[in-house]
């Protein structure tokens, strides 16, 4: 966005669509992939993070098309379970694939990820059982797995908390003397997501301070998705989020969310940035939810068709599987082949799904303090002579 550009987006707001092209990611956004499949020349802005493709050879570009579409096979299944009853809700990350498997590749085990509810990819990439998240919207799990045993943190509903929680840890693992080690193992870096909407937050800016001013090894992700549930961007700033960063004191980059090696580059950089000690960085993924917010929601009450048919050319799956097929990294049967883990994958979760067994009652007053704490026991108490009231 250029400042002319920023000057008439200040004029006061209409509520008519922005005049500027809003899929257009401007100069400033780095891009390797453009929509049609085809590799872009280096520019200004892109050259410097193609040195961090230097070692995604055929078997890592297959890799990352794999997961690509098994984790968009997820999604369709966490959306067919949600429709059939079985879970609560599901925001699908439908059109996000790549700038989330992009992010997720980059980074190391010992990384530790702070996730809104739309990470869905990134936990994939971390290891995290699609089920475990499965049963956290059918609410069986109490919101819950093991954070530490992925380094992936439980889904954070509240809109940008999960920013200062990031910082937090960051500021923890520099604490515990894990950064600018040197050693590539022990180096620790942390990555914290949020969507445009969330950068409206209090919390977001509160933490993008506590990180500029601590130096912390963190990288801020702002999927920019263009709507908060039916916000559009104009309506949550006026200025992109990626140059929000200067204003803080670190860099911001704006990157081709749906460009899965322009986004992996992109984060592998500001990763190692934030893991040799010399701070964090601020991540625009430039992207968009091609679905509804979640399936509770309805989008054509807000958002005219033709903008998803416009975001539908610049599809994530489709440029990276149209790039491989052209430089002949994988063929039909490979693709046939993976398509067919997806259906079998999907079959697995959907068995699991409906097989999980329901908590017992008291589960879910076990986990609200790390001890024991006399009200949360009396509550506990109650509620289990009141279950004790029915016949059934
Ligand atoms: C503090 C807070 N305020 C409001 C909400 C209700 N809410 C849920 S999702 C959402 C929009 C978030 O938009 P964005 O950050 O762009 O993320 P996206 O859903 O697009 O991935 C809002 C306002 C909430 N969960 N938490
Ligand atoms: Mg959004």
């Amino acid at each position: 966005m250029s400042d002319e550009e920023v000057a008439r987006s200040t004029a006061p707001s209409t509520h008519e669509p922005p005049e500027r092209d809003i899929t257009d990611g401007g100069p400033d956004m780095v891009q390797f992939l453009a929509a049609d499949g085809t590799r872009v020349e280096p520019t200004e802005v892109s050259a410097p993070y193609l040195s961090f493709l230097d070692d995604v050879d055929d078997e890592a570009m297959r890799g990352m098309l794999r997961d690509l579409i098994l984790v968009r096979r997820v999604d369709a299944e966490g959306f067919a379970l949600q429709r059939q009853g079985e879970l609560g809700l599901w925001p699908s990350l439908l059109g996000q694939e790549a700038a989330q498997v992009g992010a997720g590749r980059a980074m190391r085990p010992q990384d530790y990820a702070f996730p809104g509810y739309r990470e869905h990819g990134v936990a994939w990439c971390k290891g995290v059982p699609p089920e475990n998240l499965l049963g956290m919207f059918r609410g069986v799990n109490h919101g819950g797995w093991d954070s530490n045993e992925n380094n992936f943190h439980l889904y954070t509903i509240v809109i940008g908390n999960q920013m200062l929680h990031g910082v937090g840890y960051a500021m923890g693992v520099q604490l515990d003397g894990d950064v600018a080690t040197g050693d590539p193992e022990r180096d620790t870096a942390v990555m914290a997501f949020t969507g445009d909407g969330g950068t409206a937050q209090g919390d977001f800016n509160e933490a993008l301070v506590f990180a500029s001013v601590s130096n912390a090894p963190v990288v801020f992700y702002v999927q920019n998705n263009h709507w908060a549930i039916s916000e559009p961007n104009e309506r949550q700033f006026r200025v992109p989020p990626y140059r929000r960063a200067d204003g803080f004191g670190f860099p911001g980059v704006r990157v081709d969310g749906n460009d899965v090696l322009a986004s992996y580059a992109v984060t592998r950089a500001a990763l190692d940035r934030a893991r040799a000690g010399e701070g964090p960085t601020l991540i625009e993924a430039f992207t968009y939810r091609m679905g509804a917010h979640t399936t509770s929601d309805d989008p054509t009450k807000y958002r005219i068709s033709a903008e998803v048919d416009v975001w539908k050319a610049k599809d994530p799956v489709d440029r990276m599987k149209k790039y491989l097929l052209t430089e002949g990294i994988v063929d039909e049967d490979w693709l046939t082949a993976v398509h067919e883990e997806a259906d079998e994958l999907a079959r697995r979760i959907r068995h699991a799904c409906q097989t999980m067994p329901d908590p017992g009652h008291e589960e879910m007053f076990q986990h609200v303090y790390a001890d024991a704490h006399p009200l949360v026991e009396r509550e506990a108490a109650e509620f289990a002579a009141y279950q004790a009231g029915f016949e059934d």
